[in-house]
């Protein structure tokens, strides 16, 4: 069994999620082989110098449980926790992945990302992405004192929020054309990806060949969910 989950967005304020992510590392997820996250585990992420915060040492004691007990964890970066760097992968036992990232399983092909990359249309999103994204702005953040960098956090946080609300919904989704060509260049490998909290299975017809692209949903204080694949089919589990 192969499981994937996404958009935890796990903080102290989260207790509910954080306790659902906890128990799932230490029952139902060491019953597959392999975890793949897909980005936005932590609510925000603002260094791997924060590892020792006592929130943070929780979460990374949970995964390294897992991890020695023979569980593969696989974690890409999300929008959030895109500054999650060696120093918590190795303190976690896990390994982070480049977005997209090519699974091949004996059965199937998969494509797994957080997502965000296609929403193209949301445009003032990519122009803050490319800019957080950059080499000089990390050292400048980095460099910083994390007190003042959680308050840049924050501050972040709560302008994005206010700024979706006036966000038209289909500027927070993936860009069709874009998505279409995507799934395209990637031989037409299942697709599964986070991020737009909006849960579905779509089904695209690229070249006349039939392509599925599985969105994972966020979790929540009393409920969290995962896609399984047992080796041949998905499915969705709730847990909680
Ligand atoms: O995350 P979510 O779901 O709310 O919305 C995302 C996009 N928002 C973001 C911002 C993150 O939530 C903030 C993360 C902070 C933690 C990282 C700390 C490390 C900083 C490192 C710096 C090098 O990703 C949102 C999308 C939405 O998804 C749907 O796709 O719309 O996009 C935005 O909110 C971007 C805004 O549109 C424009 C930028 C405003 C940001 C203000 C920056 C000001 C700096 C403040 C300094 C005091
Ligand atoms: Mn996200």
């Amino acid at each position: 069994m192969i499981f994937f989950i996404s958009d935890l967005h796990l903080s102290p304020r989260s207790p509910g999620a954080t306790r659902l992510f906890r128990d799932f590392l230490a029952g139902r997820a060491r019953e597959g082989e392999a975890l793949y996250i897909l980005g936005d585990l932590f609510e925000s992420w603002i260094g791997d110098d924060d590892c020792g915060d006592a929130f943070n040492a929780e979460i990374i004691g949970a995964l390294r449980g897992a991890s020695e007990a023979g569980l593969s964890i696989g974690v890409q970066h999300g929008n959030r926790d895109f500054l999650l760097g060696d120093g918590f992968a190795a303190a976690a036992g896990i390994r982070l992945l480049p977005d997209p990232y090519v699974l091949s399983t004996p059965e199937w092909q998969f494509v797994l990302s957080h997502g965000d990359f296609l929403c193209l249309e949301d445009t003032e999103y990519m122009a803050f992405r490319r800019q957080v994204r950059s080499p000089e702005w990390q050292a400048a953040f980095l460099a910083k004192p994390l007190a003042e960098r959680r308050a840049i956090a924050a501050s972040m946080r709560a302008q994005s929020e206010q700024g979706k609300q006036e966000k038209a919904p289909y500027l927070m989704d993936l860009h069709p054309g874009e998505t279409e060509d995507f799934l395209r260049q990637h031989g037409y490998a299942t697709f599964i990806h986070g991020h737009t909290h909006r849960p579905a299975t779509h089904d695209h017809i690229v070249d006349g060949i039939h392509v599925e692209r599985w969105v994972l949903a966020d979790w929540h204080e009393d409920r969290g969910e995962c896609l399984a694949w047992d080796g041949e089919a998905l499915h969705r589990e709730t847990l909680g």
